[in-house]
This record gives C-alpha cells, structure tokens and sequence, in this order.
C-alpha cells in the first residue's frame, strides 16, 4: 500500500499510532491522578452531608476515567492538525485505510468496558441511600438505621418552602432547622405547582409535586448554614425562593423547635392534620 509519491502522507501509519498510544499513556498517567486529587475533591457540593461527601467521590471517579478519554480525544485532534496537514498546495489523499481489525478490538473492548463499569457504577452508587436524590413516595434506597429517621416535610409554594416536622406535633415553620449528626427523611411535597428543593451544600435535591410524598434522605453532620433553593421554573417569582437553613447541634435543636411549637401554637388549629400531601384546594391550604 505505497503512499502516491506526493502524498503528504509520508510516515508510516503505525509510527503515529505508536507515537499517538506512548503520549496518550503518559499524559494520561500524569493527569489523571493530579485531576484525581486535586480536582475531583474540589467539585462541589462538599462535605456537609454523607449525601454531599458521596457525590464528591463520585464526582471525583467520574472525572478520573473522564479524564484519559478527554486526553485521547484533544491528543488525538492536535496530533491530526500538526501530522496530517497537508504540505503542499495541492490536496492529495492519504492512502485507503479499509479497517483494522486490532483498533476496532481494542476499540469495542475499551468503550463497552468503560461504559458498563459506568453503568454499575452509577447504578451501586444510587444504592446508597438514594444519593439524596427524592426517590418517591415509596423510597427503594434505604439507609441504614432509617426506621429511626428524623421525617420532615418540605412544602414548596409559590414562592417559599415551608417545613412540618410531624414527630413535634406536626408544627409548621417558615425556615429550616435541622439537628447535627442525625438521618433525616425530607418528605417534600408542594401545595400549587411543580418546584425543587434544593439544598446543594447538603447534596440534596428532591421534585416537589403537588400531591405527592417524595421521600429523599439527608445524614446531617456538624453544624452549618446552608443555602436552600427551588430548582424548578415554578411562576414569576420562582427566583426569590430561596432561604438559608440551619443545621444545629441536637440540643440547640430540641430548644428551637419547643419555641417554634409554643410560638405557632395559636395558629396551630388552622392547618390541616399532618399528611404526606395536601392536594390543591383554595379553600383549605396549609401553608
Ligand atoms: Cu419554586
């Protein structure tokens, strides 16, 4: 397969290939752990959470294998415009490539690899917990000891969250105070249109549907503020909605929300009983 005399391709093909495989592997060795260490940890949300500290791990392993195919693919691009370009004014083809057997082996088994460890992968790591992820009314994921979790419910409105905590005689109160070191089952729900309640330092992000409980659980850890948002286009004043919460230790806790129970008190036997949703109604809303 002699190359036209003024071709510009004048290597031989494999010479590339070796040249392109021996600077892919030493990049890729070079890059890949300073990304894994360096880079990966820095992704947010954090480590506020257990939900938080997981998504950083995984954030930091998909980067990791992100990495060399990301090297291969720009190597590759800037080895084809210095290598292949054309030297002179006419443009002649290169020789007919008609396969290779090998690339195309090596190919499939890398791709397919690397896409099903992915796919297992993401499907193990949503077996935690739910990844703080709202996994629906009937959670599939539960974590450890979560018989004993602490339920509060997000009611998102337009244009504020709200929260019951049904264990403390299911009172309401306009922001969020969660205790240290303690698992958390959010039960977020909504009273008009479709929102999200997202407290990313928290790792958590749940749909808030009208007339449904979407569960989604929360291992807290030390105290913190932390930013709370909705996260879907729910109305004209969709981007006011947001607030702070708080995570306190458990006595600061219990203190609050005795205060929180005796100051809404008065007000108390205008909301409807505790439920996991409460479906649109004018008349009897309980926000
Ligand atoms: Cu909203």
């Amino acid at each position: 397969m002699a190359a036209h005399a003024d071709s510009p391709v004048r290597d031989d093909h494999r010479d590339h290939g070796k040249r392109l495989v021996v600077g892919w592997i030493v990049l890729s060795a070079i890059a890949t752990p300073l990304v894994a260490i360096f880079l990966g940890p820095a992704i947010p949300p954090g480590d506020a959470s257990a939900q938080a500290t997981q998504q950083v791990f995984d954030n930091t392993w998909l980067v990791s294998i992100a990495t060399p195919v990301c090297i291969f693919v720009l190597l590759f691009l800037g080895y084809a415009f210095v290598s292949f370009r054309s030297r002179t004014a006419r443009l002649v083809d290169g020789p007919p490539v008609r396969g290779d057997g090998r690339i195309q082996a090596i190919w499939m088994v890398v791709t397919t690899t690397t896409v099903l460890f992915l796919a297992a992968f993401g499907t193990y790591e949503l077996l935690q917990s739910g990844s703080g992820g709202g996994q629906g009314p009937t959670a599939a994921f539960q974590p450890a000891g979560y018989k004993k979790a602490l339920d509060v419910q997000v009611i998102g409105q337009q244009w504020a969250f709200t929260y019951r905590y049904p264990t403390y005689g299911g009172v309401e109160v306009p922001h969020l105070v969660l205790p240290a070191h303690t698992l958390i089952r959010l039960h977020v729900t909504s009273l008009d249109a479709v929102h999200s309640f997202w407290a990313y330092q928290l790792g958590v992000k749940a749909d808030a549907n009208p007339g449904t409980d979407n569960v989604a659980y929360l291992q807290t850890k030390g105290a913190l503020t932390f930013d709370i948002h909705c996260a879907e286009l729910c109305g004209l004043w969709h981007g006011y909605m947001f607030d702070t919460g708080q995570v306190v230790d458990p006595a600061t806790f219990a203190m609050w929300i005795k205060r929180q129970r005796a100051y809404f008190a008065p007000v108390q036997k205008y909301l409807p009983p505790y439920a996991t949703s409460y479906l649109p109604d004018p008349a009897r809303r309980a926000g």
